[in-house]
């Protein structure tokens, strides 16, 4: 919440005698203000003169110390990585600075209203908007729509208020921006974009240090926290984040916990994915952005003890491992492992044995992906859901989607052809042939408006189901067609994306839900339906990462201005005041969204990051040419070429 704008004023009042009378013309006042000042006795002008002198001075003397602030860590302070033996293959990164050179009115933004204009022009004429959000959304409010004390714009849960007038805090452009760029000068806008990120960082991260400082997750709501592997996951995944979003302070007090706190002799289990995406990816990026050999050391530990996982009769890992006895298992109902999971290791763990020159990561990873390759029970490349730990064959098959549990598989085939340099020609074959059997079995239009999306087969049957998380695909499209694969994919990541942002955009809170149904029968009245069970936002970041990859490459600055659309709807419907953003459980209800009250790390780690990058026009900040982001935005290194 923002106290209202103050504007503070020093004045000086020079009061002269004969302050009788007033006329408003220009000499007199020059005359008068000469004969003011020759009335001040001379130490009178002299104590005045010797005031701007000194004020001049202090200005001076205080601009090297103001331009060093914002350029983040001097030189010294990053280059504390003599002790690590290997070096991160690019130069670290600084945090750039904020260029506020006309940074916007605080009384202007307070006054203005979040405009929630949904969609592009051209489409949102053609969706007939009646029809595409009402029916499937069941009430689920408490009796007393209205509650207690609820003003105009607040939306008030239990024990939570949400200011939406403080959508996008401090920052709020002029009206109807999305839908007109112009209204502001582009890098006006760029600025003050950056900013709301920065600022919806800074209460994500207020609440997490107030209520959560240590622990896992926050739950805002609630005031306290969650606990997964009990390892400061927040803090871990949100530490590059910080470090790219310039915020010096926030980054050396996590840092200064990991130093001193952070601790993996534990026992506790941990998920072997979630814990290598989020904390060795988290680790390993913070060192190369960094270069503080600190977070290598940490990387190594952690990715060391979570090798007993590899521990099977197939080299296909478990799912789960005890870091601190070193045991491994798979979860208590089956011995199977998920596809996605044990394919989207890959590049922590090769970047950990380039840094280590110690090649056992490499191997075993690189193990469970020559398996994958050679397994039967693919339909064109697309992979099931499920692999055994026992036999290393797939397990449930006859189920093909792009969503969870598949989905960083196709990911993580381009991005390590990417990562080694582009000479792993199996990685990119499985990925071409799995790209065509998208093509030739998932992907459908829907109707009325013909929006392309990736379904789900299902023994055979065709289902026009697509998770939030299948929106990771036009970005990984687009990454592909920028490394030299072929163009069409780039016409398929614009369809995708168009259907993703629409996705948003036919909720009545601009949010996505988890799940959406497609239709495509003739003469259906809506695109889009959602399943009751389906209607939760998770803060989760797959559209707008995808968003920042289109606009990298295209420049066409739509994509900006769907993602800051978004943005506003979160600052809108999942900002909780007292700190903190809260996953909310029906995006189809503007007037009770009802908070599930947890804030999921990626939110910190991904979905502010790709935002924060989105609106950046600076390409250099995490080149796409130099780094290549893990599954949970993480930038690691693309390796240097050796030939
Ligand atoms: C993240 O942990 C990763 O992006 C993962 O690949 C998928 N799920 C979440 C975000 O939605």
């Amino acid at each position: 919440m923002h106290p209202p704008y103050r504007q503070d004023y020093v004045s000086i009042s020079l009061t002269g005698q004969g302050s009788g009378g007033y006329n408003n013309s220009k000499q007199w006042r020059r005359q008068s203000c000469w004969r003011k000042w020759k009335q001040l006795s001379r130490l009178q002008r002299s104590l005045i003169l010797f005031i701007l002198l000194l004020l001049f001075i202090c200005g001076i003397a205080s601009y090297p110390t103001v331009t060093e602030h914002l350029r983040g860590l001097t030189d010294e302070e990053q280059d504390t990585d003599s002790n690590s033996v290997l070096k991160p293959v690019i130069p670290h990164v600084l945090p750039e600075p904020i260029k506020q050179d006309h940074p916007a009115l605080p009384e202007q933004l307070s006054q203005r209203k979040l405009s929630n204009r949904r969609g592009p022009p051209v489409l949102q004429n053609r969706l007939q908007r009646k029809g595409n959000t009402s029916d499937t959304v069941a009430e689920d409010k408490p009796a007393g729509d209205q509650k207690e004390g609820e003003e105009e714009g607040v939306i008030s849960w239990p024990g939570v208020v949400i200011d939406t007038e403080q959508a996008t805090e401090g920052t709020k452009e002029k009206e109807d921006s999305p839908a007109n760029p112009e209204a502001k000068s582009s890098k006006e806008s760029e600025v003050s974009r950056l900013e709301a990120v920065r600022e919806a960082f800074r209460h994500a991260w207020k609440g997490y240090k107030d209520f959560a400082w240590g622990h896992d997750e926050l739950r805002p709501i609630s005031k306290s926290y969650s606990e997964w592997f009990g390892l400061g996951l927040t803090l871990i995944d949100a530490l590059d984040t910080m470090w790219i979003l310039g915020l010096k302070e926030e980054f050396e007090e996590a840092k200064a916990w990991v130093a001193t706190e952070l601790t993996f002799n534990k026992n506790v289990d941990v998920n072997l994915f979630e814990s290598t995406i989020r904390i060795l990816g988290g680790l390993l990026s913070t060192y190369h952005l960094t270069g503080d050999s600190m977070f290598l050391d940490k990387a190594k530990e952690i990715g060391s003890r979570l090798m007993p996982a590899f521990n099977t009769p197939s080299k296909i890992p478990y799912s789960d491992v005890n870091i601190g006895k070193g045991t491994a298992h798979p979860p208590r109902w089956t011995s199977d492992s998920t596809v996605a999971e044990v394919t989207s290791i890959q590049l922590e763990f090769r970047e950990l044995s380039r840094l280590t020159q110690d090649p056992q990561y490499e191997a075993a990873v690189a193990e469970v992906m020559n398996q994958v390759h050679k397994l039967d029970g693919k339909l064109d490349g697309l992979v099931p859901m499920f692999i055994n730990t026992n036999n290393g064959q797939f397990t449930h098959q006859g189920i093909y989607t792009l969503g969870a549990r598949a989905d960083s598989y196709y990911e993580y085939l381009l991005k390590q052809w990417i990562q080694g340099g582009k000479k792993e020609n199996q990685l990119l074959e499985d990925y071409l042939q799995a790209i065509e059997g998208v093509k030739k079995n998932l992907l459908q239009t829907s109707s009325p408006n013909g929006l392309t999306f990736v379904g789900e087969v299902s023994h055979g049957q065709f289902s026009p189901k697509m998770d939030h998380l299948v929106c990771f695909l036009p970005g990984t499209l687009a990454l592909g067609a920028h490394s030299g694969l072929a163009a069409d994919h780039m016409d398929l990541a614009k369809q995708l994306m168009e259907t993703c942002y629409q996705m948003y955009v036919q909720m009545e809170t601009g949010l996505s839900p988890e799940i959406v149904h497609f239709n495509m029968h003739q003469g259906s009245t809506r695109d889009i339906d959602v399943k009751l069970a389906d209607r939760h936002n998770l803060l989760r970041p797959e559209t707008v990462e995808s968003l920042f990859y289109m606009y990298r490459f295209t420049k066409d600055h739509k994509y900006q201005d769907w993602g800051w659309e978004i943005l506003q709807n979160f600052n809108k419907y999942t900002k909780v005041s007292s700190g903190g953003y809260t996953s909310i459980n029906n995006v189809r209800d503007p007037e009770y969204p009802s908070p599930r009250d947890k804030m999921e790390s990626f939110f910190l780690g991904e979905t502010l990051k790709y935002l924060y990058l989105l609106f950046s026009d600076d390409t250099n900040l995490i080149s796409l040419d130099q780094y290549v982001f893990n599954t949970e935005a993480h930038p690691l290194p693309v390796w240097p070429s050796t030939a």
